[in-house]
């Protein structure tokens, strides 16, 4: 076994050593989580408002999820898919049943399942809708976040993600978010198979676009016979005070992308969920991954979905969120530092009153963490706040306090 790490210090030594340096992370090194806290290894307690990206809505370690995880373990973790287990059909039924769809793929990346998408829209739109061969376009928005992949950076405007990475996919058309009209010119053109959207843009700063945005997307999408993609990866599974992001409008995506949340932060599982007329384009050999949907996956899943509807979580961020929402824009009055406020459920985030190159949001982090509470900046000034969805009221007002006391004291 590996020797144990004694201080944060050490630990942040052997990664500038011997990882990757692709993170720049806040210097704390956690060794343990329970619900909406974590500790560092000196010993310190967090509120975690990150949540690990939304992949943790439902609280660190969930008994029930770590529990589901362990039994499983100890009978089977992996068949791959050239046989059948006893797990992923019961499994495929449980999501397809929670969120009303024929058929589910399971993957296990959240990029993986955006690339599952990319695969289906296209044979869609080459069998069903009869696009020329390899002239389909997929319509994805400006400041969109879907994953790290090749195919996905080739739709992406963001400069980091892009950058020296090329050359590109082609067949994707890039137009503004949350306008309408960009919308109905695009998929005018008869290639396209696909608009690919986030119902909020998480990485761009919990960009919330106008109410109406998602139901005319889902309307100019069945006008002109092209698929909606919805990437609800990180708005998903309660966060945003409902199931779906989409629900909050009553959109229902032809192709939902879900991941993170989906097993409460244990493994790494995605799924896409699609009914018959669109999954069964891609036939046997077609698609697949050597873990995607494995008996482990499949128990944690159902666990881990279960656990959200039982503990309304999704119903605890609706109201929290509000209570948070209003608390911060309370705090903006009191100080110039807040420029805005702005969220769904427990997905919020602050503007911070500088440039986005300046140091403040970080800087401002750095005293969340030292009064006890993790965040993040997204891009530049923006710091995204989303703590576990099993957060209480009471805890919401003592992070609020938390960040209250940070930013009315805040020297920049
Ligand atoms: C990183 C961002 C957030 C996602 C949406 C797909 C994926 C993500 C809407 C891909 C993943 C993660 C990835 C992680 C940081 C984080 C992130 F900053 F990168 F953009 F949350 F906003 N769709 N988001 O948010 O899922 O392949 O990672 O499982 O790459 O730094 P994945």
């Amino acid at each position: 076994m590996g020797s144990t790490i004694t201080s944060s210090h050490e630990a942040i030594g052997l990664e500038e050593k011997y990882g990757a340096h692709n993170y720049h992370p806040l210097e704390v090194v956690l060794n343990k989580g329970e619900g909406v806290f974590l500790w560092d290894v000196e010993g310190k307690r967090y509120f975690d408002f990150l949540s690990a990206y939304s992949a943790v809505n439902q609280g660190h370690c969930h008994p029930r999820i770590i529990n589901a995880l362990i039994e499983q373990a100890k009978e089977l973790t992996l068949t791959s898919r050239a046989f059948y287990n006893d797990k992923l059909g019961i499994a495929e039924k449980y999501v397809c049943e929670t969120f009303g769809y024929n058929k589910a793929l399971f993957m296990n990346s959240g990029a993986e399942a955006n690339e599952t998408a990319i695969k289906l829209a296209r044979k869609w739109g080459y069998t069903k809708k009869g696009i020329p061969d390899n002239e389909a376009v997929i319509v994805a928005v400006k400041k969109n976040f879907h994953g790290r992949t090749t195919s996905i950076i080739s739709a992406s405007t963001d400069p980091s993600s892009r950058n020296g990475f090329g050359p590109f996919m082609p067949g994707f058309e890039i137009i503004d978010y949350d306008n309408i009209e960009a919308i109905e010119k695009a998929l005018k053109n008869p290639n396209v198979c696909g608009l690919w959207i986030e119902p909020i843009q998480g990485e761009a700063g919990v960009y919330v676009p106008k109410y109406g945005y998602l139901k005319a997307a889902a309307d100019l999408c069945k006008k002109h016979n092209v698929l909606l993609m919805m990437d609800e990866i990180q708005t998903g599974i309660a966060r945003t005070g409902k199931m779906l992001a989409s629900d909050h409008e009553g959109v229902r995506p032809d192709l939902l992308i879900l991941g993170k949340a989906l097993s409460g932060g244990v493994l790494p599982i995605s799924v896409v969920l699609a009914d018959d007329d669109i999954m069964l384009v891609i036939k046997p050999g077609e698609h697949g991954s050597t873990f995607g949907g494995n008996p482990m996956a499949a128990a944690v899943v159902m666990e881990a979905l279960q656990v959200v509807k039982d503990e309304n979580l999704a119903a605890n961020a609706e109201k929290l969120g509000t209570v948070f929402r209003q608390r911060m824009n309370a705090l903006k009055v009191k100080s110039d530092l807040i420029k805005l406020v702005r969220g769904k459920g427990l997905l919020n985030a602050i503007i911070i009153n500088d440039s986005p190159e300046s140091e403040t949001a970080w800087n401002l982090c750095l005293k969340f963490a030292e009064h006890g509470l993790l965040a993040k900046p997204t891009h530049g000034n923006i710091i995204r706040l989303a703590p576990p969805l099993v957060i209480t009221e009471e805890q919401i007002h003592e992070c609020c306090d938390i960040i209250e006391k940070c930013v009315l004291n805040f020297k920049k």
